[in-house]
């Protein structure tokens, strides 16, 4: 793979800004995926081998989804919560794979990142930090970050290389839709370095009984409008599970737009899915959400955030049935009716 010259451009001007300090706090979402884990753990190690930075890695949430506690595991990563971290005392601090303001990352409001590195739509704050590079049309933060890696003559080791790849595969929905050549070209070069029996480890991590709970709640509660689904999870402990029965609910016959959602912490998390390759599930979520939170996200998966802890249960609910009036009416026709995905049997 060769290296672009703006890359080479890019990892001159990150090192001009590592050069000389010692700490950096790389910011991550607050519910991390694989493609945010293996890029804050790529340019930690960039970091450290080039500049000698120490790297505190950081999130707002909690990693919840089995196969991502499996890369933690893996990677052996401590990751912090920012909540008990002083930002201030870090010399740096960096974004990756989110960018400021977005509402799915927990930097506090005031602090403006050194270093933003990501792939999605770039923001107006993200234009305030030193360094940026925000990539909109690839699949992966991971994609970048290898480059930077390559450019630099990192050698990479089988942990980082095998998260690179599952981070890429995941983001990518295992190089499909949204792919560009150089994701397809940084995977090509990874997966021959990476652990093969880690990936399928991690793929196939056990799941608790919570799960199966949470899963048959989703099921249970899905309902079709024509070709949408929407199913709510009602409180749960495990936010990710929410995108992850978008995904699944996506998979029934003739459905072109999925939209799971629940409350987990004081807030309300959704995950939109679409498989209308000529959609923008990112602009969709925000249409959905307007004033209430935020929003944003890819071609053909989003999220979005709302703060419940200032609102009564009655004003929720009211606000619960805006969203969802907005969400069929911006994905299809008027006039579908409602049908349970499962009619529930009588039992004996
Ligand atoms: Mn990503």
């Amino acid at each position: 793979m060769r290296v672009r010259q703006k890359t080479y451009h890019k990892v001159e001007r990150l090192l001009a800004l590592l050069r000389g300090k010692s700490s950096m706090l790389i910011v991550m979402q607050d519910y991390p995926d694989p493609d945010a884990i293996a890029a804050a753990t790529a340019l930690r190690t960039f970091a450290n081998t080039k500049a000698e930075v120490q790297c505190s890695l950081a999130h707002g949430g909690t990693v919840g989804r089995a196969e991502n506690r499996a890369l933690v595991d893996y990677l052996d990563l401590n990751l912090r919560p920012i909540r008990d971290l002083d930002v201030q005392r870090f010399d740096l601090v960096a974004m990756v794979d989110t960018q400021p303001g977005t509402g799915n990352n927990s930097l506090p409001s005031g602090i403006i990142p050194n270093i933003v590195i990501d792939h999605h739509p770039i923001r107006h704050a993200t234009r305030r930090a030193e360094f940026t590079d925000v990539r909109g049309r690839y699949g992966a933060t991971c994609t970048i970050l290898y480059e930077y890696l390559l450019a630099a003559k990192i050698a990479i080791e089988a942990p980082l290389a095998t998260a690179l790849v599952y981070g890429i595969r995941s983001d990518t929905q295992d190089l499909g839709g949204e792919t560009t050549r150089a994701d397809i070209e940084s995977y090509s070069a990874l997966y021959p370095l990476a652990n093969r029996r880690m990936l399928e480890e991690i793929k196939s991590r056990r799941v608790p009984a919570a799960y199966f709970r949470l899963l048959m709640q989703g099921i249970v509660n899905a309902r079709i409008f024509g070709a949408r689904i929407l199913s709510d999870l009602g409180e749960t402990d495990n936010p990710d599970m929410i995108g992850e029965i978008a995904d699944l609910l996506l998979r029934k016959e003739g459905i072109v737009w999925a939209l799971c959602y629940g409350k987990f912490e004081g807030r309300m998390l959704l995950s939109l899915r679409t498989s209308d390759p000529d959609a923008n599930a990112g602009r969709i979520i925000r249409a959905i959400i307007g004033k209430y939170g935020t929003g944003g996200g890819h071609n053909a998966l989003a999220g979005a955030q709302i703060d419940l802890t200032t609102l009564t249960e009655r004003e929720h609910h009211f606000r619960e049935l805006v969203l969802l009036r907005r969400y069929v009416s911006l994905t299809g026709p008027k006039g579908d009716v409602s049908e349970p995905l499962v009619p529930l049997l009588n039992r004996p």
